[in-house]
């Protein structure tokens, strides 16, 4: 996919989001939306090797949502690619759906893990990659996290075992979106310089702007590229991307729009587009 279009792929996740959870009436949408370009690269571009008709295809790449509230962006992304028809995104949170408040990997075949309780997704990557690197498999193993998550203590003992290991077919992408369910991130506990930190636990380091489609890409193939170490890439996003009212807002980590903000919403999401 060019670039034109994984953008407006971007866009079409944002409306799903946004959409999903004025239908379920709750969910997460602020994280998801500050996500969706992110997840339209992984899903689209082909770095991810990934196949909707076979979602357990051997020689997949994995992929684990360890912040598991912004699943409707990663429900949105499989849904447009194919793993499940896009009329089952509005069962978002129905009791019984495929799609749950936060992944269940049994309910929903292309999901690696269930994710939602922060900060554990990271050990469940790195024992992914562990596997992967002594079998001397080529997949490798991507994870995508919060800011909020490094708040928890076992993130960074799986930091620290990804670098013993030297997991270098291990991806984290960390959405760096300042913001967490009570407030700012630098209120509740300040994380800087995350970068440095990463570097200190013996780490490769990108930080990119999480919105900029050749930084997303050009990351991710240069993280697929390293043979020594694990591999994080810190991406700057805007929480509730694409909606004024909702950008950098704290309020809107986990509420859903009403119908008068869905449709003002859709409106600026058209724009986008
Ligand atoms: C172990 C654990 N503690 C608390 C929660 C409740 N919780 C859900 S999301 C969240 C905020 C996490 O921050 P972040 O992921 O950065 O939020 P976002 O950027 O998506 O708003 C919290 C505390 C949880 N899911 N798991
Ligand atoms: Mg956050």
């Amino acid at each position: 996919m060019e670039i034109n279009e994984l953008k407006e792929t971007g866009t079409q996740i944002r409306k799903d989001i946004v959409k999903m959870v004025n239908v379920a009436g709750s969910g997460h949408p602020a994280g998801a939306m500050g996500l969706a370009d992110i997840f339209a690269v992984l899903f689209f571009s082909g770095l991810m090797k990934l196949d909707p008709r076979n979602p357990s295809l051997a020689g997949r790449d994995r992929f684990v949502l360890s912040n598991g509230h912004t699943c409707p962006g990663l429900y949105s992304a499989m849904a447009r690619r194919g793993f499940f028809p896009v009329d089952k995104l509005w069962t978002l949170r129905e009791l019984g759906s495929p799609l749950q408040g936060h992944p269940h990997r049994t309910a929903l075949p292309g999901l690696e893990t269930s994710s939602g309780p922060l900060g554990s997704g990271l050990s469940q990557a790195a024992g992914m990659a562990l596997v992967g690197k002594r079998e001397n498999k080529k997949y490798k193993v991507f994870c995508v996290g919060s800011d909020g998550e490094h708040e928890e203590g076992n993130w960074w003992e799986a930091m620290m075992f990804a670098a013993k290991y030297k997991l270098s077919n291990l991806i984290v992408i960390v959405d760096r979106n300042n913001i967490q369910i009570d407030g700012f991130t630098k209120d509740v506990m300040p994380l800087d310089s995350l970068k440095e930190k990463y570097q200190a636990f013996n780490w490769n380091v990108q930080e990119i702007d999480g919105h900029n489609y050749f930084e997303i890409m050009h990351s991710i193939a240069v993280a697929k590229e390293s043979s020594d170490k694990p591999n994080a890439i810190i991406a700057n996003t805007i929480p509730g991307k694409g909606v004024s009212f909702m950008e950098n807002k704290p309020q809107w980590h986990g509420k859903p729009l009403s119908n008068e903000q869905l449709e003002k919403a859709l409106e600026e999401l058209e724009q986008d587009g």
